[in-house]
């Protein structure tokens, strides 16, 4: 397998501090990742080479993360069959709401699996990217058995009373 597996596409700058959670799930179950600025609208020529390529770059599965009117996720996956996992990134006028829209309501033959608004759906398009790949990964398995696990213990019985 590829090295970097996984791209992580972001339409601006400014998505980066939502879409780094996805990038800290793949750094704890060592999956490599690649993360690039392509924005639909501002440089659609970098889209269009960026997911007609993505395949033969070696990534297996791109997590792509957009705001405000979010084409990003699903103009990717017109131009890719490689799965494409959507973070719509909370905006500030319409809070993310805008974004989920955007990049849920895909006409039927071109999925994009979407994932919650904000810092929980990076996170798990990192978590779901790393379980995609696990599929081929036996040891990649065992490390998302491992981390979930390790989740689960830290997870209380019983609420603190001054919590
Ligand atoms: C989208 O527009 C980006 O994904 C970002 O979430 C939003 C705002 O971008 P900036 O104006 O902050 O660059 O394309």
């Amino acid at each position: 397998m590829s090295s970097t597996p996984v791209a992580i596409i972001m339409g601006s700058q400014s998505d980066w501090p939502t879409m780094r959670r996805a990038t800290d799930m793949l750094d704890a179950l060592e999956v490599g990742y690649r993360a690039r600025i392509v924005s639909a609208h501002r440089t659609p020529h970098r889209l269009v080479e960026f997911a007609t390529g993505a395949r033969d770059e070696g990534f297996k599965v791109i997590i792509a993360g957009a705001g405000g009117a979010a084409h990003l996720p699903g103009m990717t996956a017109a131009f890719t069959s490689l799965p494409v996992l959507g973070v719509p990134v909370q905006s500030r006028a319409l809070s993310g709401q805008d974004s989920l829209l955007s990049i849920v309501q895909m006409p039927a033959g071109v999925p994009v699996g979407t994932l919650a608004i904000g810092e929980a759906g990076a996170a798990n398009a990192g978590l779901l990217a790393a379980s995609i790949l696990a599929n081929g990964d036996d040891a990649l398995r065992e490390r998302l058995d491992a981390w979930r696990a390790a989740q689960a213990e830290k997870v209380a019985l019983e609420p603190a009373i001054d919590g």
